[in-house]
């Protein structure tokens, strides 16, 4: 049966390739219709069919007070009366700066771009011209946006469309890309071992939200600090998903190990289009206009998304915040994983602070080759007959989850509900 989604699909094909903007929405991986959406409020959004969903991709993060907060958009409201963009200075900018220099220790200063891949790819363009190395190393499975240097064996649209290797990357940048497995610190020592003294930087998802939800072994992050100490290598923690998301003072504060340079985006936007990058002093003075690497943006620090973005930072400081997030995001998984266990299926599900990641697999993935072995078409069936159920999950197999503080424990027992009915279906 055709309906509005289907009609506004058909439509945005003309114009748009695959008729959207990025690519996992289009549903490619898990077939069917993707769902144009008109409004969202709390853990809800709704399609043109005026279908209501609960949600739980929030935006792949920024949502983690909820959608259209009030005090969200009061303030974005109040800024943009202001004025859109200036291309100078503004006050908000020092705020957002001090507040995430504030809540993440190891950044003594940051820049504020546009996106997460502005983030990374200006992140690693610093760590190269600081250390004056040009081999980085990243991790199979790990997203670290689109730049080209970081689209070789790629999670997130990539893995989903089983092609971890953008075309269009000169193999001349991607040989400077040293791609090695998430989790193995031995490769790791091996690496640096014979070229430790090539290497520019290391960039990993501390918990990497990519390849759906797979968490790194402290002993590996403790592995990484290490070398890259002792080989005078960057150390760039990728935390523009987990940032926030898994604590109030990120990734590395659950780890308590210290990155060199912390890239970050989504949450700090608080739904608008604002990133950042920042570490130690003396590797950001390394940046225009101090030094020699250049980085520019003419909508950087826009001051009606760092009005967002610092509401929302303020709103995640509330007493409690994360201990509810944390406990209403592991009610989830816990309650997946039993409601599947009564099912008989091979499932497992994990969750931190307010991410999580559902696997239909007996045990928690904890690399790359495991996701990748997880049964990827009784996923598609479960998200499908979720959908039907009104529960908006990743339309893939190998992207993490999200819970805002709006998903109360109604929301998440009537989600629990659905998943056991799904089950029994598969
Ligand atoms: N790359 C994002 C998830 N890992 C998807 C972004 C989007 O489609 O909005």
């Amino acid at each position: 049966m055709t309906d509005k989604n289907d009609l506004l699909f058909a439509r945005a094909q003309k114009t748009t390739p695959g008729g959207v903007n990025s690519p996992v929405r289009a549903f490619r991986s898990v077939g069917g219709t993707p769902r144009f959406i008109t409004r969202a409020e709390g853990a809800y959004f709704w399609d043109a069919e005026d279908k209501r969903y609960i949600d739980y991709i929030g935006s792949w993060g920024p949502a983690i007070v909820g959608h259209a907060h009030p005090a969200v958009v009061q303030a974005v409201q109040e800024a943009a009366s202001r004025g859109l963009s200036f291309g100078a200075p503004t006050e908000g900018e020092i705020l957002m700066a001090e507040e995430i220099c504030k809540l993440v220790p190891s950044i003594e200063q940051v820049r504020l771009v546009s996106s997460g891949t502005e983030a990374t790819m200006s992140a690693l363009r610093l760590a190269r011209g600081a250390t004056k190395r040009d081999k980085i190393i990243k991790f199979e499975g790990c997203y670290h946006g689109h730049a080209d240097s970081l689209l070789v064996k790629a999670g997130s649209g990539l893995l989903t469309f089983g092609n971890p290797t953008s075309a269009g990357v000169p193999e001349d940048f991607s040989k400077h890309t040293l791609v090695l497995d998430y989790n193995n610190s031995q490769q790791l020592e091996d690496v640096f071992a014979s070229i430790g003294d090539q290497i520019a930087c290391v960039i990993v998802e501390p918990v990497a939200g990519n390849m759906n939800l797979i968490r790194a072994t402290q002993e590996f992050l403790q592995t990484m600090r290490d070398l890259c100490t002792k080989h005078g290598s960057v150390l760039i923690f990728d935390e523009v998903m987990c940032g926030f998301r898994v604590g109030l003072h990120g990734a590395q504060a659950l780890y308590n190990i210290s990155a060199d340079l912390t890239c970050l985006g989504k949450v700090i936007g608080g739904g608008l289009p604002v990133a950042a990058f920042g570490g130690r002093a003396d590797l950001m003075a390394h940046m225009a206009p101090l030094g020699g690497v250049y980085q520019a943006g003419t909508l950087s620090g826009n001051p009606v998304a760092v009005a967002a973005g610092m509401t929302t930072l303020k709103l995640i400081q509330a007493p409690g915040f994360y201990e509810y997030l944390t406990k209403q995001t592991r009610t989830l998984a816990d309650g997946l994983s039993a409601a599947a266990k009564q099912a008989g299926l091979a499932f497992s599900a994990d969750a931190v602070g307010g991410m999580f990641g559902v696997y239909f697999s007996d045990k928690v993935p904890t690399s790359y080759a495991e996701i990748m072995a997880s049964d990827k078409e009784t996923f598609n069936r479960f998200f499908h007959l979720m959908l039907d159920a009104s529960v908006y999950l990743a339309p893939s197999a190998f992207e993490a989850g999200f819970v805002s503080a709006s998903h109360n424990d109604i929301i998440i027992q009537d989600t629990i509900a659905a998943a056991a009915k799904a089950f029994a279906e598969l």
